[in-house]
């Protein structure tokens, strides 16, 4: 008998706690409806004449039949709605921002953490492509495991999104699993989605990209992450989005792209919080503090 786990779909209201309830159950879980119709045409426009002439990649990881682009926060200010999106962003701070304790000079200090984006990657899976080697996102970091979670990974769906064109797999409770046990296409199951739902997932649980069986349906996919601020971002923000576009963004976005410095003092230059390099001319005097 099969003791294969389902994916739980959660209805556009879960709370940040429902998701967190699926994600520390199962790894994953599919919220419906978290983007907006407006984010999802904008992302088209902005995306599809790239999209349409991306090349296929080549290699069983990358596929042979999928189009991948990335450096997507110049390519679209619309990522900013997808990377701050209250549900995903909510569930990444309570579940990994937890306070950390040192002692400097007789006193005990606490920092938290701070979230930052750490890649983005519109993924087209064409008619004919085979299955993605099951993986963890977080072997970027030499995580292990079982061990804390490090980082939030969300594939939003931007087109139809079935088993047959290539639905995200996913092993439910995977994350709980230790380094030498390998995973099999058997344990997964597809994360079936319509077009604005989104698949949360924890960078420990195991997934792959799945096999388009379909004649003329591709599978398109927007995927980012959130990871801790003291980690290094897996694409490199600094020469993905150009130091004039990133003053495009909101501060908040900004520090996402990693023109921050997490508490107390990691990513520093000339011992200031890096903002004041991307600050606006009315931000900069109260961005732009000392900060050791
Ligand atoms: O395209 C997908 O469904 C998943 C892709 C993925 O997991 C990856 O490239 O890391
Ligand atoms: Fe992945």
């Amino acid at each position: 008998m099969s003791s294969k786990r389902a994916l739980v779909t959660l209805p556009s209201s879960a709370s940040i706690d429902d998701i967190l309830e699926c994600l520390e159950r199962d790894g994953g879980c599919i919220v419906k409806n978290m983007l907006k119709q407006e984010t999802i045409d904008g992302l088209w426009a902005d995306l599809s004449d790239v999209l349409d002439v991306a090349p296929n990649g080549d290699g069983s990881f990358v596929g042979r039949k999928t189009r991948r682009i990335s450096g997507l926060f110049s390519r679209s200010l619309h990522m900013q709605e997808l990377i701050t999106q209250p549900q995903l962003y909510g569930a990444a701070e309570k579940l990994l921002c937890k306070p950390f304790k040192y002692w400097l000079d007789g006193v005990q200090h606490i920092s938290i953490p701070a979230l930052q984006m750490s890649l983005t990657q519109a993924i087209q899976i064409m008619p004919g492509e085979g299955a993605q080697p099951l993986h963890r996102d977080d072997i970027a970091h030499h995580r292990r495991h079982p061990g804390p979670d490090s980082q939030i990974q969300v594939l939003y769906a931007l087109s139809e999104y079935t088993e047959a064109n290539g639905a995200t797999r996913v092993i439910p409770g995977s994350h709980k699993w230790d380094d030498d046990r390998a995973p099999t296409y058997e344990e997964s199951v597809p994360a079936e989605m319509n077009v604005g739902d989104g698949l949360i997932y924890l960078g420990s649980t195991y997934h792959s990209g799945g096999k388009n069986t379909t004649v003329d349906k591709p599978r398109t996919a927007i995927a980012t992450t959130l990871v801790l601020g003291y980690l290094r971002q897996e694409e490199n923000q600094y020469i993905a989005v150009p130091r004039e576009r990133v003053r495009e963004f909101p501060e908040r976005v900004q520090r996402l792209l990693g023109w921050s410095t997490n508490p107390p003092f990691c990513g520093w230059i000339e011992m200031r919080d890096p903002n004041y390099l991307v600050a606006t001319d009315a931000a900069l005097n109260t961005t732009a503090e000392d900060i050791l």
